[in-house]
């Protein structure tokens, strides 16, 4: 929590003045807190691309409709790759979260740096299935001096 206050102090940016999400493109994003709302339905992500602006802090919140369980892996090529391969079978780390059937889980995730992630479930069969999307991260006109790699507040709860 203390990370999270450090954050929002060094962006100058009110905590209660978090965004919903548009999948539209990305025009006018700008770094700060943001809320990104994700339901899973019939094995689906709501959503398939998200653009995010460098230095974003996002939390998303992840409703899970569906009687079975599914989860949201964010990162790179190499973290897909590597929880594809895993067999860890529960998440609750940045960005990397369990969302068993019927609830909703929340984590956040701060994207540090430009570039091009992938967000997917990874229980088996269900990328296959479809359920993956990317997640352009655009570079931010100006920079900041701090840079947490990334900051974490998980909790769940039935929907
Ligand atoms: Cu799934």
């Amino acid at each position: 929590m203390a990370v999270i206050a450090t954050v929002v102090a060094a962006l100058g940016i009110a905590a209660g003045a978090g965004l919903v999400a548009s999948a539209a493109g990305g025009a006018g994003l700008r770094p700060g807190l943001r809320t990104i709302a994700v339901t899973i339905h019939f094995s689906r992500f709501s959503i398939s691309h998200l653009d995010v602006a460098e230095g974003t802090l996002a939390t998303f919140v992840v409703r899970n409709t569906d009687p079975i369980d599914h989860e949201l892996i964010i990162g790179d090529q190499a973290v897909q790759d590597a929880v594809e391969r895993g067999t860890e079978l529960h998440h609750n780390t940045p960005g990397q979260i369990s969302v068993p059937a019927g609830s909703v889980v929340t984590t956040t995730y701060f994207f540090a740096q430009p570039g091009a992630l992938f967000f997917a479930c990874h229980l088996p069969g269900h990328l296959l299935y479809g359920m993956h999307g990317t997640i352009t991260v655009r570079g931010a006109p100006h920079s900041f001096g701090l840079r947490p790699r990334w900051c974490h507040i998980g909790r769940s709860h039935p929907l």
